[in-house]
C-alpha cells in the first residue's frame, strides 16, 4: 500500500548563469556587480532530503569560474574547486548533479578568484528540508554580506591591506539590500536561517539584546535549543534561530552586530544591519521541542589523542603577509582513509582569529584549548581564536577523492591558508 502523504524524491533543476548585473543595494543606489541569474544573492535553492540537484552553470563572465556547494556532502567531483574540475571558461557551461543526504542551511558560491567573484555577488543560499521539521509560524532566510564601495560608487578593487586583515565593506546588506525592515507578528515564533557570506567580517549577531534560541548550525538541527542574546557567525558560517514570541506590538528591534575583536588591527564596532518591527498579534502554531536532534559523539569520553595537527600560521614577506598551513602556502597534507576516525588539532599560531572550513564532511568540535566538550551540533566551519586551539573529529564516509580545508577569510585563503588532502579507500 502506498502512503499518498510520502513525497517521492525529485530532481531539482536550477539554472545558474553567472553574468554581469546591476545590483540595487539600497533604493536608488545601484552598483555594477556579478550575479547568478542577474540576482544578488543568486536564486535560493529549496529541496527535500533525498532529492537530486541538477544545476546548470553557464559562465557569461569575462573570466573563468566554478561553483562550490558549501556544507553539502556530495561526491568529490561535484565539490566545485580547481582541484576536482577544470575551471569553467567564459562561454562554457557545466552541469552539477548530486543527491542531497542532509537537511540544513547551506550556500553556494564561486570558488575561483573568490576575493573578487564572491565580493561582486556570486553567492546564494541553499535550504534542504527534512521529513520531520519542527513547526514554526514563518520561515525566513537572511544572507548577510558587506560590500566595499569606492568614492566613485563602484565595488572597490582589492587593496593591499586586505591581504592582512581581510576585506570588510562599509555597506551592510541582508539578502542584497541595505537596512531592510522585517515584521514579525506579536505572539509568533519564526525560524531564521542565517548565512554569513561576508569575505572577512565576523558578525556577533544581536536582536536589540532580546533573547532568542539557537536551534541549528552548519549541519542542521542542534541536539537542543539554547537560549542566548547573541551568537557569532564567522565568514562561511550558518545558524538557525527561533525568534520570538514578542509581546510589545509596535516595538522596533535592531538587527545588529556587536563589537567583536578578531584582530588587534581593527577597532571593533557595533553595526546596525536592519530593523525588526513587532506587528499586530497573530495566533501561533509554533512548537520547538526541547530535543531537536541526536548527536552521537564520535570520540569516547576520556583523553583525546589527535591523529593530525593543523597549524595556522603566517610569515612576513616583501609583499605583506603569507598565510600558512603547517609552514607552507597551499599545503599538501597526508591522505585520510574512508571510515577511519579523524581527530584534528587546529592550532592557531597567529594573533588573529581564523574561521576553519572543511569541504565535504561535517565534523564535531570535541575540545577547546585541550578541554574536552560534548558536541551538540555538526559543523563545517569553526572559529579558531588567535593563539587558540580547536579539536575536531570526523569519520570520512565513502566519498574518495581530492578535498580541501581552508580559512574562510577569502583573502587568507587566497594568500595560502589552505590544505589539500585526499580521501582514499
Ligand atoms: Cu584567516
Amino acid at each position: 500500500m502506498t502512503n499518498a502523504l510520502v513525497r517521492m524524491p525529485r530532481e531539482i533543476h536550477v539554472d545558474l548563469e553567472a553574468r554581469e548585473t546591476m545590483w540595487e543595494i539600497a533604493p536608488g543606489r545601484t552598483v555594477s556587480a556579478w550575479g547568478y541569474q542577474g540576482m544578488v544573492p543568486g536564486p535560493t535553492i529549496v529541496a527535500q532530503v533525498g532529492d537530486t540537484l541538477v544545476a546548470r552553470l553557464v559562465n557569461n563572465l569575462p573570466e573563468p569560474t566554478v561553483i562550490h556547494w558549501h556544507g553539502l556532502r556530495l561526491p568529490a567531483a561535484m565539490d566545485g574547486t580547481e582541484s576536482v574540475q577544470r575551471l569553467v571558461q567564459p562561454g562554457e557551461r557545466f552541469e552539477y548533479r548530486f543527491a542531497l543526504p542532509d537537511a540544513g542551511t547551506f550556500w553556494y558560491h564561486s570558488h575561483a578568484n573568490e576575493t573578487v567573484q564572491v565580493e561582486r555577488g556570486l553567492y546564494g543560499a541553499f535550504v534542504v528540508l527534512g521529513a520531520d521539521e519542527p513547526a514554526f509560524d514563518a520561515d525566513r532566510l537572511l544572507v548577510l554580506d558587506d560590500v566595499k564601495i569606492d568614492r566613485r560608487g563602484r565595488i572597490a578593487k582589492t587593496a593591499l591591506f586586505d591581504r592582512h586583515s581581510g576585506r570588510e565593506g562599509d555597506v551592510l546588506v541582508i539578502n542584497g539590500r541595505s537596512e531592510p525592515e522585517l515584521v514579525i507578528a506579536a505572539g509568533q515564533v519564526e525560524r531564521w536561517r542565517i548565512v554569513n557570506a561576508c569575505s572577512a567580517r565576523y558578525v556577533l549577531l544581536s536582536l536589540g539584546g532580546r533573547s532568542f534560541r539557537i536551534i541549528g548550525s552548519d549541519g542542521g538541527l542542534r541536539s537542543d535549543a539554547v537560549t542566548v542574546t547573541e551568537t557569532l557567525l564567522t565568514p562561511g558560517d550558518r545558524v538557525e534561530l527561533a525568534v520570538g514570541p514578542f509581546d510589545d506590538e509596535g516595538a522596533e528591534i535592531a538587527i545588529e552586530s556587536l563589537p567583536y575583536r578578531r584582530t588587534s588591527m581593527k577597532r571593533p564596532r557595533r553595526n546596525v544591519w536592519g530593523t525588526l518591527r513587532v506587528g499586530p498579534r497573530a495566533a501561533s502554531v509554533a512548537s520547538v521541542p526541547a530535543t531537536l536532534a541526536t548527536i552521537t559523539p564520535l570520540v569516547p569520553a576520556g583523553p583525546i589523542e589527535p591523529t593530525r595537527i593543523v597549524r595556522l600560521g603566517a610569515r612576513m614577506t616583501f609583499h605583506g603577509h603569507d598565510w600558512l598551513i603547517n609552514g607552507e602556502q597551499h599545503h599538501h597534507d597526508a591522505p585520510v582513509k574512508v571510515g577511519e576516525l579523524q581527530v584534528w588539532d587546529i592550532v592557531n599560531e597567529t594573533g588573529m582569529d581564523h574561521p576553519f572550513h572543511l569541504h565535504g564532511f561535517f565534523f564535531q568540535v570535541v575540545a577547546l584549548d585541550g578541554v574536552p566538550c560534548v558536541p551538540s551540533s555538526w559543523e563545517d566551519t569553526v572559529n579558531v581564536v588567535g593563539k587558540g586551539r580547536v579539536t575536531i573529529a570526523f569519520r570520512p564516509d565513502d566519498r574518495p577523492g581530492r578535498w580541501m580545508y581552508h580559512c574562510h577569510i577569502l583573502e587568507h585563503h587566497a594568500a595560502g591558508m589552505m590544505g589539500h588532502f585526499e580521501v582514499v579507500r
